[in-house]
């Protein structure tokens, strides 16, 4: 079993998407044992984006995601890190798979509706960046 977070971004919100997400999630048996509402502010969003502290789209990815509520899951099933991020489609929309997420949705490169983990090792961290232990029910 694994576990992946899922993040449903500002202009997924913004846009009414949270249903259309979730109900993608459920049609392809990806379990949620944890979700909330939340408002990041500038420097959360630059904590749990670390990893691209370097990258020249940092500032503007981390305004984003602090500009608005989101909604965060956590997802618990058999390679489900993979498997959600197959529903989500590449980073890019332009190259995203037909009948994806993010294909589907999203709007530019940055504002791409959804996140999600992409490895066992990051989804460790960025599950316990927003939920404790109490917060996932299972
Ligand atoms: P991922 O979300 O598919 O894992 P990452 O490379 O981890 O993609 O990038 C994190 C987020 O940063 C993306 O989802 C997107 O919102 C934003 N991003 C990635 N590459 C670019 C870019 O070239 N320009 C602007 N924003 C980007
Ligand atoms: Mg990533």
């Amino acid at each position: 079993m694994e576990r992946t977070l899922s993040i449903i971004k500002p202009d997924g919100v913004e846009r009414g998407l949270i249903g259309e997400v979730i109900k993608r999630l459920e049609a392809d048996d990806l379990k949620i044992i944890a979700m909330k509402m939340i408002h990041m502010t500038k420097a959360q969003a630059e904590g749990f984006y670390a990893v691209h502290k370097q990258r020249p789209f940092f500032e503007s990815l981390t305004t984003f995601m602090s500009s608005g509520p989101a909604v965060v899951m956590v997802l618990e099933g058999e390679n489900v890190i993979g498997r959600y991020r197959e529903l989500m489609g590449a980073t890019n929309y332009k190259e995203a798979a037909e009948g994806t997420i993010r294909k589907e949705f999203a709007t530019d490169i940055e504002k791409n509706v959804v996140h999600g983990s992409d490895a066992p090792q990051t989804a460790a961290f960025e599950i316990a960046y927003f939920f404790n232990s109490f917060e996932i029910v299972r």
